[in-house]
């Protein structure tokens, strides 16, 4: 039987929610700062992260919404410039604390570090939104935690494509029979099953209507002890909040069904 070894953690909308309060309110900053009239609203925004990632989904946007309209520079230049400034802002409200973490995260992160599990994090975002949110969150040590942190344009191709998966199952030596994938949306979860993950997704109110069909447990949160997960699909042996064991059992459950 493969033992579980290591967590992989997505990181918006799975680590925290960052994408509503976060992404979205820095990307309009650098909008109105770079002169443009765009303003993603709270409810438009749910389309465009089907875009992943945040230079991706701008060239998305004034191709779909103002097509006739071009910038002075190249696509390329004008997106890369215009996400720089989005992630200073993106930063800014990361050390302001307005983001926290999601239930259970910190919990479980603590039980796999005890347990001398391995960590690492396969994320769209750019590194430099990463750093910042582990440190303000778990503390400034805590981004050593993580064996890998594969993020960005580390890999050719963003979710749903497996690279990043891979990438961290390649760096780490791991089979992914002994890793459990933690997302958020439809497009992580087929990034981690591509890469063979057995995937645990926590909704959000923007991926709730996502097909889960493939996971091997949807729930609304992690959970706690004081604060029960809402399980959406699959089994959780009894087990009221995710912790290692459940974590085990689903990987037992891959295993057979392989
Ligand atoms: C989510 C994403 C990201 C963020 C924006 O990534 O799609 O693109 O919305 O981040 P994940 P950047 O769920 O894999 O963490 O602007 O840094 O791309
Ligand atoms: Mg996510």
């Amino acid at each position: 039987m493969a033992q579980l070894q290591a967590l992989i953690f997505d990181v918006d909308g799975t680590l925290a929610d960052t994408e509503r309060d976060g992404h979205r309110v820095a990307f309009n900053q650098a909008f109105a700062e770079a002169g443009l009239d765009w303003e993603w609203t709270v409810d438009g925004y749910r389309s465009l992260l089907e875009v992943a990632g945040g230079k991706e989904r701008i060239r998305f946007y004034r191709e779909r919404y103002t097509p006739d309209w071009y910038p002075t520079e190249d696509l390329f230049t004008w997106s890369a410039a215009l996400h720089q400034a989005k992630t200073r802002y993106y930063r800014e409200l990361l050390v302001q604390g307005k983001i926290p973490l999601r239930p259970g995260v910190r919990r479980l992160i603590q039980e796999a570090r005890a347990a001398g599990l391995r960590l690492a994090i396969a994320t769209t975002s750019a590194i430099e939104n990463v750093i910042p949110l582990l440190e303000v969150t778990l503390g400034p040590e805590s981004p050593q935690w993580f064996e890998v942190i594969a993020a960005g344009d580390m890999v050719p191709a963003k979710k749903p494509a497996p690279d990043v998966y891979l990438h961290v199952l390649e760096a780490m030596k791991l089979l992914p029979q002994t890793c459990l994938a933690i997302e958020d949306s439809y497009q992580g979860l087929q990034a981690a099953l591509q890469a063979n993950l057995t995937t645990v997704v926590t909704v959000n109110p923007y991926t709730q209507q996502h097909d889960f069909s493939q996971a091997s447990l949807v729930v609304d949160c992690l959970g706690e002890p004081d604060k029960p997960f809402q399980v959406l699909m699959g089994g959780t042996y009894q087990a009221t909040w995710f912790d290692l064991e459940v974590a085990n059992a689903l990987l037992e459950v891959a295993a057979k069904g392989a």
